[in-house]
């Protein structure tokens, strides 16, 4: 069992998004369970909460593995509206799911009408070398192109990268806020300043 976090700890809330099939639900699992569920059932909605230490910071992680499959689609906004962060999840085997990294990406920012919003881009099951479809290169491009970091993960045992993917957002997430925060107190200033020149 965990020890209680830190009074002070914060949450952040992580939402795992991609096509059906891609293994969110396989990297959520090995992130909080260290193991790798080899049958495929697709989710509806499955949330987790554990607390883990990110560069020496001890935080609260709120994770919903989401469902991939196109009959449980109308749940999205619903889901996206809660998310501080997402991993949007792609297989490195199944070219569709690449193809509908952006769709995920847009309906992200549209529903948060914001231009950036925390997300890292995740190719999954690199394990699989020789039914590899999509190269490292791609999703590079991809990633530069959407702006938003790139990595690597197989969900199999040995896990590769499946840690590193969800700190990674908690690390972006914590960017943004300490980028957003001055702007907040910058803005109240000149508030300020202007209600004393009405005077
Ligand atoms: N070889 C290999 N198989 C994987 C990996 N990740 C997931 N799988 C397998 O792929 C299948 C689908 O994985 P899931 O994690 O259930 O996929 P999902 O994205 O959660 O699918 P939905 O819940 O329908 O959206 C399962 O049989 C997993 O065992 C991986 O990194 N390598
Ligand atoms: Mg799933």
């Amino acid at each position: 069992m965990q020890s209680a976090p830190p009074d002070n700890a914060v949450t952040y809330k992580l939402v795992v998004v991609g096509d059906g099939g891609v293994g969110k639900s396989a990297l959520t699992i090995q992130f909080f369970q260290k193991m790798f569920v080899e049958d495929y059932d697709p989710t509806i909605e499955d949330s987790y909460i554990q607390h883990v230490e990110v560069d020496r910071q001890v935080c609260v992680l709120d994770v919903l593995d989401t469902a991939g499959q196109e009959e449980f689609s109308a749940l999205r906004e619903q889901y996206m509206r809660k998310g501080d962060g997402f991993l949007i999840v792609y297989s490195v085997i199944d070219p569709n799911s690449c193809k509908n990294i952006r769709q995920f990406y847009n309906q992200i920012l549209r529903v948060k009408d914001r231009k950036f919003y925390p997300m890292v881009l995740v190719a999954n099951k690199i394990d699989l070398v020789h039914l590899r479809r999509i190269s490292e290169e791609e999703g590079r491009e991809l990633a530069a192109e959407l702006k938003i970091p790139y990595i690597e993960t197989s969900a199999k045992v040995p896990p590769k990268n499946v840690d590193v993917a969800f700190h990674e957002l908690v690390r972006v997430i914590r960017q943004q806020m300490q980028t957003q925060n001055p702007i907040k107190r910058k803005r109240k200033k000149r508030r300020n300043t202007n209600r004393c020149s009405l005077m």
